[in-house]
């Protein structure tokens, strides 16, 4: 569900309930819906290296997967989709409830990638509490009605993973570690061309995004995709502002100048999905003689690896894509490396 920050969101409740059940996770692809028509998939291995995932849990590629177990422990003939409950198809008016696990985009893509085809579905929502396996009796259930001998592979038709993530499962993101060719360029990025010490900052301000903030009221109580990186779990740590979501180009320049100004910044690294605000923002860094970069060819892998590098980063509070990181920024190193968000002001 989702582009890739709500995916990534998904895949750290996935990989929790993989771990909690004691199964190997068959590593998906990271769907991509950036050209029109069916979806494109992109290879797990391709963004992130399975290797460190395999320090916290047993993981397989989805290709070995399909070369190597599929055919002898999971035939053709036993192939069954796991979904919470079954519904009415969205194209075929009297088609029996069910699964219906490869209809639409990107769920036919996605299986047809994998070479998978159902002949059966199995309803998991008897289940109290799904795969929360912090619910009480959970674990239990899912081992007694979905044993390994009987089923072998689960194969779900949405992930089994909380959206928005659970602060439990946030560490996790320490384990995901960008494939050698992304690294490598936001190394060579940063090493030509930004100088030490370097604010880096996520504006996420396309047209979708105003209408996303457009649920944001100051009585809003709760989460809003990712808001709960910067206003706790209650939400407790701060008020739910508009300028929190789509901060003004006057909020944005304050915290830049603010945080240039305080850790003694060389350079600032600008990354976008729309309005870069590179003029105004370099017009207000010019008493300080710092100057302000973007990449090239923008890539969301290799702007946000360079955000990770980054000495600050400032990001924004309710976007899934800023989170990966502020998790990764938390969580990989032993002293956390600082995050702040633009319009929050902490209590
Ligand atoms: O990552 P994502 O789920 O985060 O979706 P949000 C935003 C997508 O926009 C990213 C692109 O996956 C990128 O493809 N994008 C955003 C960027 N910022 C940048 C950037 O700075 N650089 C580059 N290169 N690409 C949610 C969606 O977005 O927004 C929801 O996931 C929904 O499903 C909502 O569509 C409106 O949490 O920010």
């Amino acid at each position: 569900m989702g582009r890739f920050g709500n995916q990534v969101d998904q895949l750290l409740g996935t990989i929790s309930f993989a771990k909690g059940l004691d199964r190997t996770l068959v590593l998906p692809p990271f769907i991509d819906f950036a050209k029109p028509g069916k979806a494109q998939m992109i290879p797990f291995e391709d963004v992130y290296q399975p290797k460190f995932l395999s320090q916290y849990l047993k993981v397989i590629t989805l290709t070995e997967f399909k070369r190597d177990i599929a055919p002898t422990v999971w035939p053709k003939e036993s192939r069954k989709a796991l979904c919470w409950s079954p519904r009415e198809s969205f194209y075929e008016k009297n088609a029996p409830s069910g699964c219906h696990a490869k209809e639409g985009n990107p769920f036919g893509p996605f299986w047809d990638y994998a070479g998978v085809d159902f002949v059966d579905d199995e309803f998991y929502g008897k289940i109290e509490g799904g795969y929360d396996l912090s619910t009480r009796g959970a674990k239990s259930a899912w081992n007694e009605l979905y044993s390994s001998s009987d089923h072998p592979v689960l194969a779900f038709t949405g992930a089994p993973g909380a959206f928005p993530s659970k602060r439990k499962d946030w560490e996790t993101q320490k384990f995901l570690r960008w494939n050698g060719k992304i690294l490598r360029s936001a190394r060579k990025f940063i090493n030509e061309t930004l100088q030490r010490p370097f604010v880096g900052i996520h504006l996420r301000n396309n047209v979708d995004w105003k209408g996303v903030c457009e649920h944001i009221h100051s009585d809003r109580k709760d989460h809003l995709f990712a808001s709960a990186q910067c206003l706790g779990d209650h939400p407790q740590k701060g008020d739910f502002t508009k300028e929190i979501c789509a901060p003004s180009e006057k909020t944005v320049i304050e915290a830049v100048v603010d945080k240039v100004g305080s850790i003694g910044a060389r350079s600032v690294f600008v990354t976008s999905d729309k309005d870069y605000m590179m003029i105004p923002i370099g017009e207000a860094l010019t008493a300080y003689d710092v100057k302000v970069f973007t990449l090239k060819d923008e890539d969301p892998f290799i702007a946000l690896a360079v955000l990770q590098e980054s000495d600050h980063f400032i990001g924004n509070c309710v976007s899934t894509f800023s989170s990966i990181v502020t998790r990764h920024r938390q969580y990989s190193y032993s002293q956390p490396r600082p995050s702040s968000y633009f319009g929050h002001h902490p209590r």
